[in-house]
C-alpha cells in the first residue's frame, strides 16, 4: 500500500478536480486483487519468481482471497469495469458494500449442493484502508447507524492512475450500552450493534430473482445514503453550496435498479439545502443514468407500498412527488390508459424501481444489441416511446488483464510472439492482426497451448474433485450460475443421449469428451438445486462405466468461483452458452471462453449473436429457435407430443423418473419432469424450450464433437474467435459509456 500510496492520492484529487463517475453497485466480484495487482504494477513475473525461490507456489492466496462480494454477471462485470476505467484514466470510481460474507461457498455432498458461509475477511483485508474520517449517518424509520468507509485501490495497468472502491460497512453509532451491561442485562447491550450490523451481513445470494426482503432495502438504502451523502459532501468541499454544476461534474451509474433510491436520496439533500423539488429533480435527472441487466420478469424489482414506508418514510414522500411529476409529463402526451398504467412508479401499490429508474435517468441501456432492442420493444417499450433519445446499447465486455493475461501467460506470450508486442493487453482490438498468421503452424502450436492448459485444469480437477481427466479429451465447458433459463439440465440431458447411443451401438465414432459443469444455486432455488443433483447423477452414471473409460467424463466442479473460472476458460474447447432466445441479456462468460479460444456452441441470444457476427458463423456451432421462431410456436407449443413422437428424447426424460437416477428426498427430478411436460399452475410446459431446441443441439453438439476429429482444421476456428475478440473487451465497453453517456 506505501507503494502506491502517492499515485492513489494523486488520482483521488484528480478524479475531484473535473468531471468524474461514480459506479453504484451492490456487487462487485473481484476475485483475488493479489496477482491481478502485481500485474498492474507490472512486476508479477518478478513476485513469482521470488516466491518460488523460497519455495511458495503463488496459488497458495487463492485459498487466502477470493473475494465475492457479487454473485456472478452483474458483480463481475462492475469489477471488469473498474480495471478497464482506471487502465485507461477514466475519473471513475466504485461505491458498494462491505457484506461481511460473501457469497456462499458450495459443497457438494451426495451429489447435493449444501452452503456454507464465505468469511473473506478471517485472514484480515490487506486491500482495504478504512476511513473513519469519512462516516456517514444513516437514518432509518426505526434505527440509526453509521456507514465506514473502507476504500479499495483499483490500480490500472502500467498507469499512474488509481481508482477507488469504496465499500460502506455499517456500524453501531454506539458499541454497546454500558448501561445495560452495567445491570447484566448482556444481550440487550449488544443487541443495537448486531442490528447495525445486520446491514452488510451478508450478500444476498439470489441471481435473476427478486425477494421483497425488509434487510435488502435497507441494504440498498444504506449503500444509496452513504453514497450520495459522501459525493454531496465532497462536491460541497471543493464547489460550495452552489449546485448548478452539480449534474456538470458528477454522473451516477446505476447498476441495475438495486441502487435506485439513489435517485429520490438524491432529491432529499438536495431539498435539505434548501433546493426547490423541481430543480433538485432535474438535477438528478441529468446526474443518473441506469443500466438494465435483465428481462426476466421475476427479475424486476418492486417493492411493497406498505414495506417501503415502514422502513424509508422521508423517501417514499419524494418518490410520490416524482410519481406525481411523471403524471404531469403523461398528462401532455397522447396516451392510452394501459400505457399510462404501466408506466407509474406506484402501481398496485408496489414502487416500481425500473420505472423510477427510466423515469430520472438521462440514458438507459442494456448490455447487448438483442437485449437492447428486446428493452425497447417490450420490457421498457412505453419508455422508448416517449423518450427514444434516452435508450443506448452498451455490448457488455470483460477485462482481458484478468481473463488473458493473468490466467492464460502461455497464450499471451504466443499471441504477443505472433504480434510483435503485447499491446493487446492495453489495447484488444489489435489481436485481429493474428488472423493473417492463422495457419497449420500456428494451428498445431495453439493446439499444443491449449493441451497444456486442459493438463493444468486436469491436474487440478483431480486434486479437487478426484476425477480423472485426459488431456486427450474435448473440454467441453458450461461455467454460470444455475438457472432453469441458462439450461444446465438440456446439457445434461444430451450428455445422458449420448451416452444412451454410444451404448446401444446408434452413434458409433464418437470424439472423446471431458463434460465440465461449475454452477452455484441459489439456496431456495429449488428446481435448480434439483439440476445439479441431476447432473452428478449423470456424472456418476457415465464415470463408473467401464465402457466409457476412455470415451466420456462428466465432471461438475465444487464451488465455481473466480479462481475456478481462471483455470478452467483457458482450457476449454467448447463454450455452452445454450439460453433460448431471448432471455440471456448478455452473458460475458461467452466472451471470457472465448477469447481463449473456445469455439461457441450456442443460441441465436445476448452476446451470442454479436460473437458470431465478429467470428463468423463457420467458426462456431450456433442452433435453435430465434426469437421470432418462439414467438410463433410459444401459443400452440406442445412439448408432450415431442416426448411421445421422439424415442430419444422420451428415453432421457425417463431417466427423471425411472429410477434410472437417484432422485432427490423431494422428489425433485420427478417435479423437473413434470414442470417440461405439464407446467404447473405458475408456468406453460417446457416454458425454457428444452424440447423444442433439444435436436438442433444434438446435431451442433454432435457436429462439433466430429469436427474436432480434424483438430487442426478446429484450432484454426479457435485461433480465428481469438482474433475476433477484440470489441470484446471491457476497455472498449467502458470508453464507449465514458463517450457516449457520460461525456468525460
Ligand atoms: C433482485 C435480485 C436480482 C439480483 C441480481 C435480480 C437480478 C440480478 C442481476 C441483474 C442478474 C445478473 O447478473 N444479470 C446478468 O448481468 C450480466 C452483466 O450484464 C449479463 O451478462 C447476464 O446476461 C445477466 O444475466
Amino acid at each position: 500500500m506505501a507503494a502506491i500510496a502517492e499515485n492513489w492520492h494523486k488520482s483521488k484529487e484528480k478524479h475531484n478536480s473535473k468531471r468524474r463517475v461514480h459506479y453504484f453497485s451492490a456487487e462487485y466480484l473481484l476475485g483475488r486483487m493479489i496477482t491481478n495487482n502485481l500485474n498492474s504494477l507490472g512486476i508479477l513475473k518478478e513476485v513469482i519468481q521470488l516466491l518460488e525461490a523460497r519455495g511458495i507456489d503463488v496459488n497458495l492466496f487463492e485459498a487466502i482471497e477470493d473475494i465475492a462480494l457479487g454473485n456472478g454477471g452483474l458483480g463481475r462485470l462492475a469489477a471488469c469495469f473498474l480495471d478497464s476505467a482506471a487502465t485507461h484514466e477514466i475519473p471513475l470510481d466504485g461505491h458498494g458494500l462491505r457484506y461481511k460474507y460473501g457469497l456462499f461457498k458450495q459443497q457438494i455432498k451426495d451429489g447435493e449442493q449444501h452452503e456454507v458461509a464465505d468469511d473473506w475477511q478471517r485472514f484480515g483485508t490487506p486491500w482495504c484502508k478504512r476511513r473513519d474520517d469519512s462516516t456517514v449517518e444513516v437514518t432509518f424509520a426505526d434505527q440509526k447507524v453509521i456507514a465506514v468507509p473502507y476504500d479499495m485501490p483499483i490500480i490500472g495497468y502500467m498507469t499512474d492512475n488509481i481508482s477507488t472502491l469504496r465499500l460502506w460497512q455499517s456500524e453501531a453509532v454506539q458499541e454497546f450500552d454500558f448501561q445495560l451491561f452495567n445491570n447484566f442485562e448482556y444481550e440487550q447491550a449488544v443487541s443495537e450493534k448486531n442490528k447495525a450490523e445486520n446491514i452488510t451481513r451478508v450478500l444476498y445470494p439470489n441471481e435473476n430473482s427478486y425477494e421483497g426482503k425488509r434487510l435488502r432495502l435497507k441494504q440498498q438504502y444504506f449503500l444509496c445514503c452513504a453514497g450520495i451523502t459522501d459525493i454531496v459532501r465532497n462536491f460541497i468541499k471543493t464547489y460550495g453550496n452552489d449546485f448548478s454544476r452539480f449534474a456538470e461534474l458528477n454522473a451516477i451509474q446505476l447498476n441495475d435498479t438495486h441502487p435506485t433510491v439513489a435517485i429520490p436520496e438524491l432529491i432529499r439533500i438536495l431539498q435539505d439545502y434548501n433546493l426547490p423539488f423541481d430543480v433538485a429533480f432535474e438535477i438528478a435527472r441529468k446526474t443518473f443514468s441506469y443500466t438494465n441487466h435483465t428481462i426476466m420478469s421475476e427479475a424486476l424489482e418492486s417493492w411493497e407500498v406498505e414495506l417501503f414506508k415502514s422502513v424509508i418514510p422521508n423517501i417514499y414522500s419524494i418518490i410520490v412527488r416524482i410519481n406525481e411529476k411523471l403524471n404531469m409529463v403523461l398528462e401532455t402526451k397522447s396516451l392510452d390508459y394501459e400505457q399510462i398504467y404501466r408506466m407509474q412508479i406506484i402501481q398496485d401499490n408496489r414502487i416500481v424501481m425500473a420505472n423510477l429508474a427510466t423515469f430520472v435517468s438521462s440514458y438507459v441501456n442494456g448490455v447487448a444489441q438483442i437485449h437492447t432492442e428486446i428493452l425497447k420493444k417490450n420490457v421498457l417499450k412505453d419508455w422508448y416511446a416517449i423518450y427514444p433519445e434516452r435508450f443506448q446499447n452498451k455490448t457488455n465486455g470483460i477485462t482481458q488483464r484478468r481473463f488473458l493475461s493473468l490466467c492464460n501467460p502461455e497464450l499471451t506470450d504466443f499471441i504477443a510472439i505472433i504480434l510483435g508486442s503485447n499491446d493487446f493487453i492495453k489495447d484488444l482490438s489489435i489481436v485481429e492482426g493474428i488472423k493473417p498468421f492463422i495457419n497449420d503452424a500456428t494451428a498445431k502450436e495453439f493446439a499444443t497451448i491449449k493441451k497444456q492448459k486442459k493438463a493444468q485444469l486436469a491436474d487440478f480437477i483431480y486434486k479437487r474433485e478426484g476425477v480423472k481427466l485426459s488431456s486427450e479429451f474435448i473440454f467441453d465447458i458450461q461455467v454460470k450460475r444455475l438457472h432453469e433459463y441458462k439450461r444446465q439440465l438440456m446439457n445434461a440431458l444430451s450428455i445422458l443421449n449420448i451416452y444412451y447411443q454410444i451404448k446401444d451401438g446408434a452413434l458409433t465414432d464418437f470424439t472423446p469428451t471431458a463434460f465440465i459443469f461449475g454452477a452455484k444455486a441459489a439456496p431456495g432455488y429449488k428446481r435448480a438445486k434439483g439440476i445439479i443433483k441431476f447432473i452428478n447423477e449423470v456424472a456418476t452414471t457415465v464415470n463408473s462405466d467401464p465402457l466409457m473409460q476412455d470415451l466420456m467424463r462428466v465432471v461438475f466442479v465444487e464451488n465455481y468461483n473466480l479462481s475456478y473460472a481462471e483455470r478452467i476458460m483457458p482450457a476449454a474447447d467448447v463454450s455452452e452458452q445454450i439460453s433460448p432466445a431471448g432471455t440471456e441479456a448478455s452473458g460475458t462468460g461467452n466472451m471470457k471462453l472465448m477469447l481463449n479460444g473456445a469455439v461457441t456452441l450456442g443460441t441465436y441470444d445476448g452476446a451470442n449473436i454479436e460473437i458470431i457476427q465478429q467470428a463468423g458463423f463457420e467458426n462456431n456451432y450456433i442452433f435453435g429457435l430465434r426469437v421470432e421462431d418462439i414467438e410463433k410456436i410459444k401459443h400452440n407449443y406442445n412439448p408432450k407430443a415431442l416426448y411421445d413422437s421422439d424415442s430419444n428424447i422420451k428415453r432421457v426424460m425417463d431417466s427423471l423418473i425411472n429410477g434410472a437416477m437417484q432422485d432427490t428426498q423431494d422428489h425433485s427430478f420427478t417435479e423437473l419432469y413434470n414442470s417440461i411436460l405439464y407446467g404447473t399452475y405458475w408456468h406453460r410446459p417446457d416454458h425454457h424450450y428444452i424440447l423444442a431446441d433439444f435436436n438442433s443441439y444434438m446435431e451442433a453438439k454432435l457436429k462439433a464433437n466430429n469436427d474436432y476429429k480434424d483438430w487442426v482444421e478446429f484450432s484454426k476456428k479457435c485461433l480465428m474467435n481469438i482474433a475476433s475478440a477484440g470489441m470484446f473487451s471491457s476497455d472498449r465497453t467502458i470508453i464507449q459509456y465514458a463517450k457516449e453517456l457520460w461525456h468525460v
